[in-house]
């Protein structure tokens, strides 16, 4: 989380933003290679794939600025990998050099704040090349599954949003499935954007706090000073 409740203060004073957009989180400015930083996780589901069976990328490849879970050159071992767009999973059917084991790509938001909160960002399989199968896109939210979007090879720029609540702590994943086990031409993106929607009550209460406030500006723009 970049804003604190100054961001409220402003967003409030603001006539083009709102109460209801402040943002939490935001995979795409706030990816990084520190496992933790601003509460974001890099890893996979090996099976059975849940939540419960995340386990974190062990490598950062500072070349190619990506998560992954063994990058060993020239051929890795796994295609499984986070970037800061999207990333790639791993299939038991995959490329001849590649060890055959299904990895669901997941990166995990720990959430810093409680309440209601709006998902939203960009999925899609940008890898359009002809004989892949498409990848499976699935957002869960403390083990719930409360986004599924089955896409077909070459889907890309699909546009999602969900409304989901959250306590301090609560897991949200990202994560994608390569689909039938086949990773052919299984890159993929996958951004989030993550906002609290305030409680009307404290949505109330800032509005009584920030009136004055406005009040004394509209003044002072009106006397020119
Ligand atoms: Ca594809
Ligand atoms: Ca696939």
């Amino acid at each position: 989380m970049r804003f604190s409740c100054c961001a409220v203060f402003l967003a409030a004073l603001t006539p083009a933003c709102s109460l209801a957009n402040v943002l939490l989180a935001d995979s795409v400015a706030e990816f990084s290679n520190v496992q933790g930083q601003d509460s974001w996780l890099y890893g996979y589901y090996s099976g059975p794939f849940t939540p419960d069976n995340f386990q974190q990328m062990p490598e950062y490849d500072a070349a190619r600025e990506r998560w992954q879970v063994d990058g060993t050159h020239p051929f890795p071992f796994f295609w499984t990998m986070l970037d800061r767009q999207g990333g790639h999973p791993n299939g038991l059917t995959t490329s001849g050099e590649i060890q055959p084991a299904e990895h669901w790509a997941v990166r995990r938001y720990v959430s810093e704040a409680a309440g209601p909160v709006t998902i939203a960002g960009v999925v899609g399989d940008i890898d359009p090349r002809i004989g892949g199968q498409g990848l499976i896109a699935r957002i869960f939210v403390d083990g719930l599954e409360v986004y599924t979007r089955n896409l077909a090879n070459a889907e890309s720029q699909v546009p999602y949003q969900v409304e989901a609540a959250v306590a301090v702590g609560s897991f949200i994943d990202f994560v994608v499935d390569p689909k039938n086990s086949n990773d052919w031409a299984d890159r993929f993106q996958f951004t989030a954007v993550v906002t609290t929607v305030p409680e009307p009550a404290s949505a109330a209460l800032l509005a009584a706090v920030l009136a004055p406030v406005a009040s004394r500006r509209r003044r002072s723009y009106a006397s020119g000073s």
